[in-house]
């Protein structure tokens, strides 16, 4: 029975292992300057979990056989080993210390470092159930917004003011154009409960709350139409799914984000010039 227990423990550890071994991944394709980081800290905490996880259950299997039950052998005692109990305990410490510093200034560097100077600026609101996207137009600056003036019916979702010269040529959309290898600064907003901006392929992840001005920076590297299609059959876009559950439609709530040239990402600007 210990034998059997022992060769069990083996092959569930081998069956969790394998999938990792044998490189099924499970991330999708990178397009992001900065997802690359992300994408190595996520190996590096698979493999140490494996370092980990593998000699502890292969321990268990062994010990499952080295101490079966004998037939009047007479069990025994041990209160276990200071020395043992710190060095793991050290161990474990050193590591999740380790890899929280390392993954602080992953998100540090995103969120909390000014955006590079020559950043395209972008402004997502989310709202139950709909995001919309806004450009500050030939100025560089993004107009006044009162939300009192929000008029969806209207047209003016973002409730800008009409009174500010600013806001004159800012452009509104429902699909986030940005060109190719120029950083982005998203600056994240809601209009009524904590949505979340997730791109997976971009490696990005970041709740939009109500109130709050929330901003991440970073490079998309690779352009839509060369993203394979999605399982749904959509071609050429990158899905921008809110990633917090936000109501009865969040399912639903989705935008998409195209990666073009920058020829493209000017004439799209001039399309919608206002
Ligand atoms: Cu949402």
């Amino acid at each position: 029975m210990a034998f059997l227990l022992a060769l069990l423990i083996v092959a569930i550890t081998a069956g969790l292992v394998w999938p990792l071994a044998a490189k099924m991944w499970w991330t999708p394709l990178l397009a992001s300057a900065q997802g690359g980081d992300f994408d190595s800290h996520f190996l590096l905490s698979m493999v140490m979990c494996v370092i980990i996880f593998v000699p502890a259950q292969l321990a268990l299997a062994y010990c499952v056989v080295a101490f079966r039950d004998r037939a009047g052998a007479k069990a025994s005692y041990s209160h276990g080993n200071n020395f043992m109990e710190v060095l793991w305990t050290s161990l474990a410490l050193v590591f999740f210390i380790g890899m929280n510093a390392k993954g602080q200034s992953m998100w540090y560097h995103q969120r909390m470092e000014a955006a590079p100077a020559d950043s395209l600026m972008v402004e997502a609101t989310g709202e139950q159930f709909a995001w919309n996207f806004r450009y500050p137009g030939a100025d560089g600056k993004f107009g006044k917004t009162d939300f009192m003036k929000v008029d969806n019916s209207a047209g003016n979702p973002l409730g800008l003011d009409p009174d500010d010269p600013a806001g004159k040529d800012d452009i509104v959309t429902t699909t986030l154009v940005v060109p190719v290898n120029k950083p982005l600064e998203v600056i994240l907003h809601s209009k009524d409960v904590t949505h979340n901006f997730f791109v997976r392929e971009m490696r990005i992840k970041q709740d939009a709350v109500p109130g709050m001005d929330l901003r991440i920076h970073f490079t998309p590297s690779v352009l839509s139409k060369d993203l394979p299609p999605h399982p749904d059959g959509t071609k050429g876009e990158y899905e921008i799914a809110c990633s917090e559950l936000c109501g009865l439609g969040h399912y639903k709530m989705r935008a998409f984000m195209q990666v073009v040239t920058q020829e493209e990402y000017e004439k799209f600007l001039k399309e919608h010039a206002r």
